[in-house]
This record gives C-alpha cells, sequence and structure tokens, in this order.
C-alpha cells in the first residue's frame, strides 16, 4: 500500500510541526533538518513526509502529490487555497500579519489626506483586499523577503510582513501601524485522497487532528 505523504513546510513552522506529529505518533527516520534526504518515512507505516519551501507546500496537495501538509495560513491566503481543504488548525507558528512603518513615517496623516503610499510586501494578494477593503488605494511592491529593508532603503513608505516577537521592527526603526490578521499554521488535504484514499488518509488526518485536540484540552486543563 502507498504511503499517505505528508508535505512539510521547512523554515521555523518545521520545528514545531515536529513535536506535533510525534505527539501524533509520526516521527521521521532520519531528522528531516540535517537529512539529505528528500522523502522520509516515519515511525507510522502508513505514512511519510517530504520538505518543502513553505510556499510549494498548498502546490503539492492541491495536486496530490501530497495528500496532507502543514502550511501557514499567511501562504494559504496568498496561493488562494483552491483545491484544498484547510479543516484544522494546528496552533503554530503563530504571529500576526501588519502593516508596518518607519517610525518617523506619519502614517496616520498620509491616509487621512489620501497620499499615494508604497507598500513593499510578499503579500500582495492579501495586502490588496486589506487595503481595498478599506477604501484606499496604495502601490504595492511585490518583494521575496527582508521587507524591513525597503522602509530604510526609500524603496516604500510601509510594508505588509509577519510579526512574531516586535524584536525585528524594533531594531530597524519600525512600528506596526495597522493590524491585519493573526496567522498560524493549518493542516491542509486533498480532497481527491481524502475520497478516494480515505482507508489510508482519514487515519493519518485522525491521527495529527487528535495531537492537536489534546494539546487544546491540556491547554484548558492548566
Ligand atoms: O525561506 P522562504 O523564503 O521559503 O520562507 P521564509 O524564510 O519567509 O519563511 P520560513 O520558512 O522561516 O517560514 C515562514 C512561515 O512561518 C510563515 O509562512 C508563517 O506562517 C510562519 N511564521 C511565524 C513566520 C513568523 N512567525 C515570523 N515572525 N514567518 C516569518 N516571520 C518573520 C517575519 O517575516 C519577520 O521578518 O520573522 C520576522 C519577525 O519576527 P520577530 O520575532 O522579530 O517579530
Ligand atoms: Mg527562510
Amino acid at each position: 500500500m502507498p504511503t499517505v505523504t505528508i508535505a512539510l513546510s521547512k523554515g521555523r513552522i518545521l520545528d514545531e510541526t515536529l513535536p506535533l506529529l510525534a505527539e501524533a505518533g509520526i516521527v521521521p527516520v532520519e531528522d528531516p533538518r540535517s537529512s539529505r534526504r528528500l522523502i522520509l518515512a516515519t515511525s507510522d507505516a502508513r505514512a511519510s513526509v517530504v520538505v518543502l519551501r513553505a510556499t510549494d507546500v498548498p502546490t503539492y496537495v492541491q495536486y496530490g502529490a501530497a495528500a496532507l501538509g502543514v502550511a501557514g495560513r499567511d501562504v494559504l491566503l496568498e496561493h488562494g487555497g483552491d483545491g484544498l481543504y484547510q479543516p484544522v488548525d494546528l496552533g503554530i507558528g503563530r504571529c500576526r500579519l501588519v502593516v508596518a512603518a518607519h517610525r518617523s513615517y506619519d502614517w496616520a496623516h498620509s491616509v487621512q489626506r489620501g497620499a499615494r503610499i508604497r507598500v513593499a510586501t510578499k503579500y500582495v494578494r492579501v495586502a490588496r483586499e486589506h487595503f481595498a477593503a478599506k477604501g484606499m488605494h496604495v502601490d504595492l511592491i511585490k518583494l521575496y523577503g527582508s521587507m524591513e529593508l525597503a522602509p530604510l532603503a526609500g524603496l516604500a513608505d510601509a510594508i505588509v510582513d509577519l510579526v512574531s516577537t516586535g524584536n525585528t521592527l524594533k531594531a530597524n526603526d519600525l512600528v506596526a501601524v495597522e493590524d491585519i490578521m493573526p496567522i498560524s499554521s493549518r493542516l491542509i488535504v486533498n480532497p481527491a485522497a481524502l475520497k478516494l484514499r480515505r482507508a489510508e488518509v482519514k487515519p493519518v488526518h485522525d491521527a495529527i487532528e487528535a495531537a492537536v485536540a489534546a494539546r487544546g484540552a491540556a491547554g484548558a486543563g492548566r
């Protein structure tokens, strides 16, 4: 029987994903953070994992190359979520999506007087929707990383980026000027795989969901 492939995001989410999977009884045979293997078997004979760049996870699951995946809400919103179930909030990779500007930039005043504001971000789709919903016209500049540099280098007036501790903003004299939404990682599922390979996929899905529920129960009892 082919195993159920779980697509994981490398980078910071992986450190929080591995303990959660372990609680679901799924432990990769090698540490994916150091292994050069791209597909890893796990302690659960039904499941294997692949570790991908975060933005590629929804694509693998959408096309059924992986039946299950773990991806940030930010990545899912930017992807659009077409062809994906997103049944479980895993409660990991928590941060906030915000608008930030240099502390010397008068954001409120610029908005008020309808100035033409330039905003740099990796999250063009979410940013466009956020500003459109507020009836604001902004010029969006697509970046692929180090958004914090854009206002300092004069590329943009503001950025849309993720913040967790706030240390990066602070270190670069930036401040959050608008809160957009809370972010965490979700379990994503290929709907066709869940239907056609239900006998294999559902138990793995349920084991992960149960591990999340157990954490919730433990948290509530504390
Ligand atoms: O390498 P690649 O370009 O593929 O991705 P990446 O380096 O942007 O991201 P990676 O692999 O580290 O993981 C990104 C995912 O982690 C995101 O999609 C989120 O769902 C989640 N996540 C949670 C975060 C953060 N918290 C976070 N703080 N991703 C990024 N950050 C960055 C933020 O962009 C900023 O530069 O951390 C910095 C701010 O951190 P603080 O603690 O200083 O506020
Ligand atoms: Mg990275």
